[in-house]
C-alpha cells in the first residue's frame, strides 16, 4: 500500500473507470472503504444507468455506515436524468448510507451537479477531501470532460509510420509498417473508443474492419468521412452500425447509414459540423485512424485532443509516399507538449497533445 491511503483506494476507484461505455455520461468507479478495508466497489453501469456511487452504496448496505466513499468524480446531486426523468442523486444515496467521509478525484463540470455535490455533502455533515489523484481522474474522464467544456467529442489521431514518416510506399504493395505488440495497442484503444474515423481513401486502398481482434472488448462504430459517397456497396465497412458522412443526397441500398452534413470550402464533409453531429449521437471518444488529408483537416480545425504516432525501425522513401499529416500543409505549425514515449516490441510511440488544449 503507498503511504497514502487515499491514493491506494483512489487507485482502486480508478481502475473500475471505463469498465462500459457510457456516453454520453461518464464512467465513474467508486469503492467504499472502513477500517483500512474494502466493502464494496461500483461502476457506472451503461444499461440500468446506476451510478457507480449508488451502485457501491447499494452493495454495501448497512455496512456503508460511518464508511468512506472514494469516487473518480464529484458525485452528482441533482433529481433528474439529463433526459428529463426522475433519479435520487448520489449526494442523497450517501448521506442516507450513513458514509461520514467522500473521497472524490475532480469536480463535475455538468452544471447541474458543477460543486452542488460537494456543497451538499458538506452541509450534510459529511468530510470531505478534493483532488487526490486529479490528474489520473481527469485522463480517465477525459471525453466527458471535454464534452462538458465544448461540446465536442475528445480526439485521438493515431498514426504508424517509418521511420522516414511515411504511413505506406507509393510503389510497392502495401506492407505492415509497425509489429504485433503495437497493432495489440491499437485494438486496445479501439475497444476504449466509441467511434473509429476514416477517410473513403482508406476504404478504397485497405477495405478495413475496424474492429477489436487481438483483445477482449466491444467494437466502436466506424465512421466513414465520405463526401463524394465513393464507398464501395462491397466494402467490408458497409454494414449495420456504421455511419458514412456525406455531402450527398439520401440513397437507398446502403447497409450503412448515411448522414448527410455540410461541405467545408474544398467540397469535403466539413470537420466541426461532423464532431458535433458526433456528439449528439453520444460518439465521444474518437480514434481518427485516418490517412494524411482527413487527419490534416482535423489539426487545422483545432479538433484534435492528443496525437499517437508510432514509429517502427523502417524505411520507405519516396517523395509522394503518404504521410501523417498530407494536403496543403497547416496554415501555422502546432506546438505540441506533455511528450511521453513508450516502447512497443521494436516501434516507439509518442503520445503528446497540443499546447492550446
Ligand atoms: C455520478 N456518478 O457514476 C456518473 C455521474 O445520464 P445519467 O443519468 O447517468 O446522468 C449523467 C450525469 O450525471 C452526467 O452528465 C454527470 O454529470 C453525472 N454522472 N455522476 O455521481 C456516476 N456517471
Ligand atoms: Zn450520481
Amino acid at each position: 500500500m503507498p503511504s497514502d491511503p487515499d491514493v491506494f483506494w483512489m487507485r482502486r476507484a480508478l481502475r473500475l473507470t471505463n469498465r462500459e461505455k457510457t456516453h454520453p455520461s461518464p464512467a465513474v468507479g467508486a469503492v467504499i472503504v472502513k477500517d483500512g478495508t474494502l466493502i464494496s466497489e461500483g461502476w457506472t453501469y451503461h444499461t440500468e444507468k446506476v451510478h457507480a456511487e449508488a451502485m457501491a452504496l447499494a452493495r454495501a448496505g448497512e455496512r456503508a455506515r460511518g464508511a468512506t466513499l472514494y469516487t473518480t468524480l464529484e458525485p452528482c446531486s441533482h433529481w433528474q436524468r439529463p433526459d428529463g426523468s426522475p433519479r435520487v442523486p448520489c449526494t442523497h444515496h450517501c448521506i442516507e448510507a450513513g458514509i461520514t467521509r467522500v473521497v472524490a478525484a475532480t469536480l463535475d463540470p455538468n452544471p447541474q451537479v458543477s460543486g452542488d455535490g460537494f456543497a451538499q455533502l458538506q452541509a450534510a455533515g459529511i468530510e470531505l477531501t478534493i483532488g487526490v489523484c486529479e490528474d489520473a481522474a481527469i485522463d480517465a474522464h477525459r471525453a466527458f470532460l471535454k464534452h462538458q467544456r465544448t461540446g465536442l467529442p475528445f480526439v485521438t489521431h493515431k498514426a504508424a509510420m517509418t521511420l522516414d514518416g511515411k504511413l505506406a510506399a507509393s510503389h510497392t504493395a502495401p506492407l505492415a509498417i509497425t509489429s504485433a505488440p503495437a497493432r495489440r495497442v491499437v485494438h486496445k484503444l479501439r475497444a476504449q473508443a466509441d467511434a473509429v474515423l476514416v477517410g473513403v481513401g482508406t476504404v478504397l486502398a485497405d477495405d478495413p474492419e475496424l474492429t477489436v481482434r487481438l483483445v477482449r472488448g466491444t467494437n466502436p462504430t466506424p465512421v466513414i468521412f465520405d463526401s463524394q459517397l465513393r464507398t464501395p456497396k462491397t466494402a467490408r465497412l458497409n454494414r449495420p452500425g456504421t455511419l458514412i458522412l456525406t455531402c450527398q443526397a439520401q440513397k437507398p441500398g446502403w447497409d450503412a447509414e448515411l448522414v448527410t452534413l455540410p461541405a467545408d470550402s474544398s467540397g469535403r464533409v466539413a470537420v466541426l459540423p461532423a464532431l458535433q453531429f458526433l456528439a449528439e449521437r453520444g460518439l465521444l471518444e474518437l480514434l481518427l485512424e485516418s490517412g494524411g488529408a482527413l487527419a490534416a483537416a482535423f489539426w487545422q480545425a483545432q479538433a484534435v485532443d492528443r496525437a499517437l504516432f508510432f514509429i517502427a525501425p523502417k524505411l520507405i522513401g519516396g517523395a509522394h509516399a503518404p504521410t501523417p499529416l498530407d494536403g496543403p500543409g497547416l496554415s501555422a505549425p502546432i506546438e505540441l507538449q506533455n511528450l511521453r514515449v513508450r516502447r512497443y516490441g521494436p516501434d516507439v510511440a509518442l503520445l503528446a497533445s497540443p499546447s492550446s488544449h
